[in-house]
């Protein structure tokens, strides 16, 4: 059959398709099943795709599906058509078809006619990601295998392609994740579960995870690189798993050149890790592995750090390390140059500005313009700095490393997994629209339980326009419908919003309120109780009703769902709700004085410590036949907060109770940032609400998010009415989230009643202690004493000098009033 006679009814529909819904597309239904047809010169990982997606089929219909070799297409012949360009299909592929592909990354086309479905790649990748895309649109979960979402079984299988077609292709050019803190899941369960021939994390394990990267569309690993874990090019059969799935291998920031050095740097072998000192031995450490991974799809990390995850060695000034670096980057092009034998352009390179590295290159360091520059959050999710308008055009582009897991000061927070789905959209945005589009990396620790964090920022790096401010929550919720059907997925998304919002003032892992290191003991918090503006007994029944909305939830969950129930909704929503529970109760307990209500108190800080270690051993023993033994660990790094609390409370800590005012505190008035009566933008920055960021959950801010500073008389503002009841001297409470500023500029300017207060500066410099506070609450305060003369309303403006400020809430107290941890919803 001619080939121009199918690619011409493609142009027809693409033509017809504008006005005309095109229909479903039926895949399989009890009499029928379509045919599979792969183009005969496919890539051997487009082969493994499409058998993939067979298996998705037979699950889905109980059918076997084959596939059909062809080398062209055929009009004779309807089913689903996969090819890519440049092979022998895709050669013959309709003008516009393409047109549209052309010389473009990982780019797929899905197009629907009445008779076939053309999966068109234009390259290996893109026609696997389009694979994939079919997938999703057939309900399949990427996390099929990584948390058991069992392909649910139909009786019809069909689908629609928007309008007959999709044309879809990454905003960012390497996308990945970072395994890492590995030390309590991952390393543990590979180790001893899953692949114990190996030890450790090994090629069966990375097979595992490099799927998992195609099925989320993404590209780009930095393995593991903790000290339980060997380095990834050292075990025999990673670096060919990585080749045969296409995957391009990174390391982290503290790795130049492909190494792990905890591993890998044998000081009685090659002396010091220092570069002023041993040159030429770092040298030729680096170039073992230069040459034995030419052939590897590599992203190499540049510059110099320590062996792990510090400072540079060698006693220098700031100068000297810029100069060294310098020397250093240049070393390391030579090598990979020579080694390579290609121009020096054409070998992606990465430098990472985490840590003390962004104080370097901030001092005046040089970096040459083909090297990308990747950007890096706090360890918290708030981004340090992004590219200036010069930094932008850099020929080499930029990118972000961020944190949805970290180990380190002023907390770890390795257990759960509960950044905002809000402030990933916001920090990844405002990254995106700076600039930042040739990598975005990021930490999801052992990937479990990071799953709906991690699908989120990679679904952003493939199509960062997908999802705009208003529509954060909806992922949430496609999420839950295609994980758990649509009879729940309403309230399940609601669950998960709370989970995620009651972490923002405190996440469970900082519940002991200490800092990581060297504490022992935990402290009390500040969660302040009273009869008036219980706080404590708040937030003890907001978990408490988390985990009774998810408990009618669950028993209706279909059976082959319950495991992935477990993994995704329930063990971090209970366990959450049980480690606040621990320390309030806990709280509770030690300020209690009749002996029976404490007794009571003592028991239910028990169970819920019990509660973790009954919820821990489901994970890892029961569920999925016990194919998670060794994932789940309740107490990373074995840190006090994950230890029964003591029941002490320090003296400064009674405060709540028994001070000056009688034991009655006044309330304060609550306002969320949102509520704003009237507001001012500026040319083309206008104010709009974020959602699921914030403890309001609704912050609000500037767009666009490129950096902006306003003149003083055109300050944008939002505008506040509230009542008092008496004159008096008040307090007026601004909370943000702390974010930074490229220039640590940002400020706020309030204006009480027409008066126009001074002007405060809300950015913090490095890792002061008042950037511990803003990170460890998630917001950053501004405190504004008043004096009203009158009871009655009273006006207030809040006055911002550039984008990037983002207000979350407000709150009014009469001077003298005891520190509320929390400003109500
Ligand atoms: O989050 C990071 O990137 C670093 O803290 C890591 O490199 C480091 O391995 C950390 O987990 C501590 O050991």
């Amino acid at each position: 059959m001619k080939k121009a006679i199918l690619f011409s009814i493609f142009l027809i529909s693409i033509s017809a398709c504008s006005t005309q819904k095109t229909a479903e597309f039926l895949i399989a239904d009890e009499e029928f099943q379509t045919n599979i047809y792969l183009d005969q010169e496919a890539d051997d990982l487009v082969k493994w795709a499409v058998k993939d997606l067979l298996e998705d089929l037979q699950m889905m219909t109980g059918k076997g599906f084959a596939i059909q070799y062809v080398d062209d297409l055929d009009e004779q012949k309807v089913g689903i058509y996969v090819g890519t360009v440049g092979n022998s299909i895709g050669k013959n592929l309709s003008a516009k078809l393409a047109i549209d592909l052309e010389n473009k990354w990982e780019n797929f086309i899905i197009e629907q006619n009445q008779k076939s479905l053309c999966i068109v790649g234009s390259d290996v990748r893109g026609t696997v990601y389009g694979v994939f895309e079919l997938a999703k649109m057939l309900g399949v979960s990427p996390w099929k295998w990584w948390a058991d979402v069992v392909v649910q079984q139909k009786e019809i299988v069909s689908v629609n392609v928007p309008n007959g077609k999709l044309i879809s292709g990454p905003s960012v050019q390497y996308r990945g994740i970072f395994l890492n803190d590995e030390d309590w899941g991952l390393q543990p369960w590979a180790a001893k579960t899953f692949e114990p021939e190996t030890g450790d994390i090994g090629p069966k394990t990375y097979e595992k995870i490099f799927q998992l990267l195609l099925r989320l569309k993404a590209n780009t690993i930095w393995p593991a690189m903790h000290p339980s874990t060997k380095a990834f090019f050292k075990i025999p059969g990673n670096k060919e798993m990585a080749e045969k799935y296409q995957i391009f291998v990174g390391t982290s920031h503290a790795e130049p050149m492909l190494r792990n050095n905890v591993d890998e740097w044998d000081k009685s072998r090659y002396g010091e890790f220092n570069y002023f000192s041993n040159s030429d031995q770092v040298k030729a450490y680096w170039q073992e592995r230069i040459t034995e991974t030419k052939d590897v799809k590599g992203l190499v990390t540049l510059g110099m750090r320590g062996i792990h995850d510090s400072g540079m060695e060698g006693d220098a000034s700031t100068e000297e390390r810029v100069d060294l670096l310098e020397t250093i980057i240049s070393d390391q092009r030579q090598m990979l140059q020579e080694t390579y034998q290609k121009p020096i352009e054409e070998i992606p390179q990465v430098f990472t500005l985490y840590k003390e590295v962004l104080e370097l290159y901030d001092a005046g360091m040089k970096v040459p313009d083909d090297v990308t520059l990747m950007w890096s959050d706090d360890n918290y999710g708030y981004i340090r700095r992004l590219g200036k308008a010069e930094e932008q055009n850099r020929k080499g582009g930029s990118g972000v490393y961020y944190h949805l897991s970290y180990w380190g000061r002023p907390h770890d927070y390795l257990w759960l997994s509960t950044t905002q789905p809000g402030l990933i959209w916001y920090e990844m945005t405002r990254a995106y629209q700076n600039g930042a589009k040739k990598i975005w990396i990021a930490n999801v620790g052992d990937i479990k339980p990071a799953e709906y964090t991690t699908e989120l920022f990679l679904d952003m790096a493939w199509d960062v326009k997908a999802i705009s401010e208003s529509s954060i929550n909806k992922h949430l919720l496609d999420w839950s419908i295609r994980e758990f059907g649509e009879i729940h997925a309403k309230e399940i998304t609601e669950v998960m919003q709370e989970y995620y919002r009651l972490a923002v003032l405190r996440k469970p892992e900082y519940m002991g309120w200490s800092q990581t290191e060297p504490t022992t003991k935990t402290r009390m918090g500040a969660f302040l109780a009273d009869q008036d503006n219980d706080e404590v007994s708040r937030r003890i029944e907001a978990y408490s009703n988390l985990v009774s909305r998810l408990e009618a939830i669950q028993e209706d969950i279909p059976d082959h769902r319950q495991d992935a129930f477990f993994q995704l909704v329930s063990y971090p929503v209970r366990a959450a709700a049980s480690m606040n529970h621990k320390f309030l109760f806990a709280q509770q307990a030690a300020l209690e004085k009749n002996p029976e209500q404490k007794e009571k108190l003592t028991k239910r800080v028990e169970a819920a410590y019990q509660n973790i270690i009954n919820l821990t051993e489901i994970y890892n023993q029961q569920i999925s036949t016990g194919k998670w033994n060794g994932m789940m660990s309740m107490n990373p790094r074995n840190l006090p907060v994950f230890s029964m609390p003591t029941f002490h409370l320090e003296e400064n800590e009674r405060i709540s109770i028994d001070s000056e005012n009688g034991g009655k505190l006044p309330k304060p008035i609550a306002i969320q940032a949102k509520d704003y009566v009237n507001s001012k933008g500026s040319g083309d920055y206008e104010w709009k609400t974020v959602e699921a960021l914030g403890y309001s959950d609704q912050a609000v801010t500037l767009f666009p998010f490129d950096n902006f500073v306003f003149d003083k008389e055109a300050q944008p503002y939002l505008e506040y009415h509230f009542d008092i009841k008496e004159k008096g001297d008040y307090n007026v409470e601004l909370r943000l989230i702390p974010t930074h500023a490229n220039d640590f500029d940002h400020e706020v300017t309030l204006e009480i009643n027409g008066k126009i207060g001074k002007s405060h500066s809300i950015n913090t410099r490095g890792r002061s202690e008042e950037w511990k506070q803003n990170t460890l609450q998630n917001h950053a305060k501004v405190i504004y004493p008043i004096s009203f003369t009158e009871s009655g309303k009273q006006v207030l403006k809040v006055y911002v000098n550039q984008t990037g400020i983002v207000l979350d809430q407000l709150s009014v107290s009469p001077n003298g009033s005891p520190k509320f941890y929390e400003i109500e919803k």
